[in-house]
Parts: structure tokens; C-alpha cells; sequence
């Protein structure tokens, strides 16, 4: 009999520690579904800093690196040097990445860095109970905005595909999402499309994928899946905001 599913030799068999709802699971599943279609388990390096990122090392079964705060992009630059023939992919949450790590980052991505990044974008800072992130949508509680984000107090929203894709290094920068089967299997693909052109060592990669965190947004996950719809969508639009002119 054909199985019709089959747990993935890309993850360890270990129970979860996200919370229930939580779409990092679904993200890493991807990701490293994709490693093991390609066949890549064995000569891969994934750099995951600090956040509820941080968990993924329990689960990717690749080799990895910790990074401190921010910093997987430029630990994941030397990396890329000293292994040029290896996968390199850093993971890294929107606290990480557009505040503390915003530097690091935009540095990596102007270097045309030969690896990928995939950022989880959750609009918050899910691992420290809830704080106002970079990517928190104008009006959305958090403890450090308990009456909901003003443009007056904190600015707008950071939208990092538009901003990355506008760099000269950066080859390809897709957002998608995880609240549906049509949006998984699109994500899905865009981590292929990541991993693929990384293979063309032509510049820096980036899927940014709109994630859930029902703890800290105060919802049940399917309220959480559904206001991605409805609330988070309609700021960060999905698309391919960059990639190579042949692939057009
Ligand atoms: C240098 C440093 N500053 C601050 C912290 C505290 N800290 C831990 S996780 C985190 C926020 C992570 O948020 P995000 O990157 O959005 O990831 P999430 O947990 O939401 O997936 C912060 C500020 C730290 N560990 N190290």
C-alpha cells in the first residue's frame, strides 16, 4: 500500500514545544520537508537565534549553530565562507530579525549573502510574553501597547519583504502564509524557489511567511488563523516581490 503520509526525515522525533496554534511548526515542517526532498538532510547548516526560533534546533535534523540575538546573518556569513558547498539557511523571528538583528540583516542582504533566510513574522515578541515588535499592525494589543499600536507613539509597521527586495543583493523575497492548505502548499514552493536559487549562489533569498501567535494575540487558534485573513493580509500583502528576471 502507497503511504500517504509520511513523517519527515527532516525532523526529529520529538514532541513539540510550541504552543498549540503556534505556526512555527508548519514553517519548520516545510522548510525541512524541502531539505529532504532535495536531499540535502546531510550538507545542510541552519542558524536559529534567539526567540521561540530558538526551539528549532530541538526539531531540524540538520546540523545548526546558535547565534546570539539578531546575529544569525552574520553568523550565517561566515558560515557561507568557510563552507561554500553546504545549504546555509538562517530562521529567525520578526523581533529578531527587524529590531535587534535589523542591522544584520539589511547588511547581509546589500552583501548578496548566499543563503536563505526565513522570517517568521508573528507580529510579536512571542518568547518574552508578548511585547510590541517592529511588524505589530497599528491598533493590535501587546503589553507594551496594552490600548493597541498608534502610528503617533510607535511608528508604522515594518513591511521587510518590501524592504529587502529593494536591496541590490537580494535575488529573490517572497511573503506567504500558513493559515490554509492553499497558503501552506504556496509557502511550501516558495522554500523550494529559496533553496533552488541558493544553489545558483547568486545573491541573498528571503520567504517571509505571516505567522500565528494565539498566546500572546489573545485568540484560540482558529480565531488567530482567521485574523490572519482579515487583519494581517491586508497590511503585509502576499506575493514574490523579487526574483531573478529568467524566472519572471
Ligand atoms: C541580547 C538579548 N536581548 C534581549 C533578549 C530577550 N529576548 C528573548 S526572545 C526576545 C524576542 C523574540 O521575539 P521574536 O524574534 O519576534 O520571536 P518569537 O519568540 O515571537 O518567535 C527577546 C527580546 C535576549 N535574549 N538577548
Amino acid at each position: 500500500m502507497k503511504p500517504v503520509f509520511e513523517y519527515t526525515k527532516g525532523m526529529c522525533r520529538v514532541d513539540t514545544n510550541y504552543c498549540p496554534g503556534c505556526t512555527h511548526g508548519i514553517a519548520l515542517r516545510l522548510i525541512m520537508e524541502v531539505l529532504d526532498e532535495m536531499g540535502r538532510l546531510g550538507d545542510t547548516i541552519a542558524v536559529a537565534p534567539i526567540g521561540c526560533a530558538v526551539l528549532a534546533h530541538q526539531f531540524m535534523n540538520v546540523d545548526g549553530c546558535e547565534a546570539a540575538h539578531g546575529r544569525a546573518p552574520a553568523v550565517a556569513s561566515g558560515i557561507r565562507r568557510v563552507h561554500p558547498d553546504k545549504t546555509v539557511l538562517t530562521y529567525q523571528g520578526d523581533g529578531d530579525l527587524a529590531s535587534i538583528g535589523m542591522c544584520e540583516i539589511m547588511h547581509a542582504a546589500a552583501r548578496g549573502e548566499k543563503f536563505s533566510t526565513f522570517f517568521i513574522n508573528n507580529g510579536i515578541y512571542g518568547m518574552t510574553g508578548g511585547q510590541m515588535a517592529p511588524t505589530t499592525l497599528i491598533g493590535q494589543r501587546s503589553t507594551t501597547s496594552q490600548d493597541g499600536r498608534t502610528r503617533e507613539q510607535a511608528g508604522m509597521p515594518l513591511k521587510m519583504c518590501e524592504i529587502l527586495s529593494g536591496l541590490d543583493g537580494t535575488v529573490y523575497a517572497e511573503r506567504v502564509a500558513l493559515n490554509s492548505p492553499a497558503h501552506v502548499r504556496a509557502a511550501k514552493k516558495a522554500v523550494r524557489r529559496a533553496f533552488e536559487l541558493q544553489d545558483q549562489r547568486i545573491g541573498f533569498t528571503f520567504v517571509e511567511f505571516l505567522s500565528t501567535c494565539p498566546t500572546n494575540w489573545g485568540l484560540t487558534p482558529a480565531d488567530a488563523m482567521k485574523w490572519v485573513d482579515e487583519k494581517v493580509i491586508p497590511y503585509y500583502p502576499l506575493g514574490v516581490y523579487k526574483q531573478p528576471e529568467e524566472a519572471k
